[in-house]
């Protein structure tokens, strides 16, 4: 049934609603969640532990990174300035080259670029990958490291004074985790743990922070010094540094940059085998996790890729009746995502791997609303919550209906994957990824060979 009830913004605004969501009218009641106050207590108690303990470690860290900062680097660290040359080519990639090209076509009258190439360093250790980072491309990079003796050390290979403004081009350097790194400060074309990922108070939550800071098409770099009692130990390169990296991104949304036909995966079904250069899924095989591992220059260096914005080669048409969810995507997340009826999409979902995707719906029996909008669309099983293994269609359609229309058709074109589906560690870190995900979306969809693979006779609604 689809509700004609008006739900004007302003009232939506007034019951501190989002303007998109369920309409307050709504007849189906919301459940109260029931949590015992032990429980709450023993959570609480729980997360302050955990608080208290990062930043013990945290401080450890650093008195121990402070300590190492004595004696002469060339003598104890020989091979560093070819370790930064390494770690910059692995970070930047393509990237440098195809900023130096579009930075020549975007050059301002004053010959200042307006284009921009960040950087994240975790661990500051001798500042010579900042440098060369800068030297090879990257226009702002930001440094982080517990040690403010450490930090020190590095700043000292800049003698040039950075401009004022918070976005001025150069290296810039915090003491900070890379946990607290606000999404302001990216994203990021690249990021690189310089020799610290293993001393992170938990390796894994700081490589999946440092991966959501990022943009798509983003280097992420692991590199660990080799140890001396860890040469000994070790029988291969891969349990050397002190973590398994490949079982930590395995549930990121990171490949490894070296391709593999044989350990590859197939990222969609059907036409996976064929060799298309446009970048559409199915166009290549990647390896998933297990990663090779360059060792050079003392250090084990491992780099993956962040997906970047795939265009499908052949959009996905979804076209099913919106039907009742989980009542948690306005009410909760601010997010309303109208749920297509699985059933009726079962034989286009086959060839779909589950993720996040872009393109244009709309509701065509409905006169008014009838054009097409930008929207996102997840198609997964929500591991963020206890849903059960079901999967699901969700669209987010970005404009404000100011109604539900449960019980519509709703026709989706599907032109583009965003990334994979993960488990957040709550809501507020899921609806921050969504936020980003549909600035992706908007640009993406901006490009005009986007809309000319849809109707456009129908027209397009103005983004909201
Ligand atoms: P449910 O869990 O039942 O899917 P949600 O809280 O996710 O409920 O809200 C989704 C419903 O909100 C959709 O089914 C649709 O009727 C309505 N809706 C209103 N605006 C939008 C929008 N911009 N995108 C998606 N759904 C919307
Ligand atoms: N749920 C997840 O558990 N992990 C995700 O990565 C995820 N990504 C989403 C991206 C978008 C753009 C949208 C609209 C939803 C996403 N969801 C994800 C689904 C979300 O959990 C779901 O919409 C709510 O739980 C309401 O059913
Ligand atoms: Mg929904």
């Amino acid at each position: 049934m689809s509700s004609t009830r008006a739900f004007p913004a302003a009232h939506a605004r007034a019951l501190g609603r989002s303007a998109l969501g369920r309409s307050a009218l709504c007849a189906r009641p919301i459940c109260p969640v029931r949590v015992s106050s032990r429980r709450v207590l023993r959570a609480a108690r729980a997360a302050t532990d955990a608080i208290v303990d990062k930043a013990a470690h945290n401080e450890e860290q650093a008195a121990l990174r402070d300590e190492m900062v004595s004696g002469c680097t060339e003598c104890t660290m020989p091979f560093e300035a070819e370790r930064a040359s390494t770690l910059a080519d692995a970070a930047l990639a393509d990237h440098s080259r195809a900023s130096a090209i579009a930075r020549d076509a975007d050059e301002s009258e004053d010959g200042t670029s307006k284009m921009s190439l960040r950087a994240l360093v975790v661990g500051a250790e001798t500042g010579k990958l900042a440098r060369a980072l800068l030297a090879k491309g990257a226009t702002h990079v930001l440094v982080l490291d517990h040690s403010r003796l450490m930090l020190d050390r590095a700043a000292e290979q800049f003698d040039e004074t950075l401009g004022v403004a918070g976005n001025d081009a150069g290296a810039r350097f915090l003491r900070a985790d890379v946990c607290d790194v606000p999404a302001y400060q990216g994203p990021f074309d690249a990021v690189v743990f310089n020799d610290s990922l293993a001393s992170q108070a938990d390796p894994a939550e700081a490589l999946r922070r440092a991966v959501l800071l990022t943009r798509p098409g983003a280097r992420v770099v692991v590199s660990e010094r080799e140890r001396e009692e860890e040469q000994e130990d070790a029988t291969d390169g891969v349990e050397r540094g002190g973590v398994d990296v490949d079982a930590l991104v395995a549930d990121l949304p990171l490949q490894s940059t070296v391709e593999n036909p044989r350990a590859g995966k197939l990222m969609r079904g059907a036409d996976a085998d064929s060799d298309d250069a446009d970048g559409s899924i199915g166009a290549k095989r990647v390896e998933s996790a297990a990663s090779f591992a360059d060792l050079s220059c003392g250090s084990v260096t491992r780099t993956y890729e962040v997906p970047p914005l795939f265009k499908l080669r052949d959009p996905v048409t979804l076209s099913a009746p919106v039907v009742e969810g989980f009542g948690r995507g306005s009410r909760l997340m601010g997010v309303p995502t109208a749920n297509l009826d699985v059933a009726v999409v079962a034989g286009a979902l086959a060839g779909m791997r589950r993720g996040v995707y872009f393109g244009y719906a709309r509701l065509p029996e409905d006169a008014k609303h009838g054009k097409w909008c930008k929207c996102v669309v997840n198609v997964g099983a929500r591991p963020t919550f206890a849903d059960g293994e079901g999967v699901t269609v969700e669209v987010h359609a970005l404009r404000d209906f100011g109604r539900d229309f449960y019980g519509e058709r709703m026709d989706v074109e599907v032109l583009g994957f965003l990334r994979p589906e993960m488990r957040f560690d709550g809501l507020q870190a899921l609806v921050a990824r969504i936020m980003a995900d549909i600035g992706l979306a908007r640009g993406a969809l901006d490009d005009r060979a986007c809309r000319e693979r849809v109707d456009e006779s129908v027209g397009f609604h103005a983004d909201e």
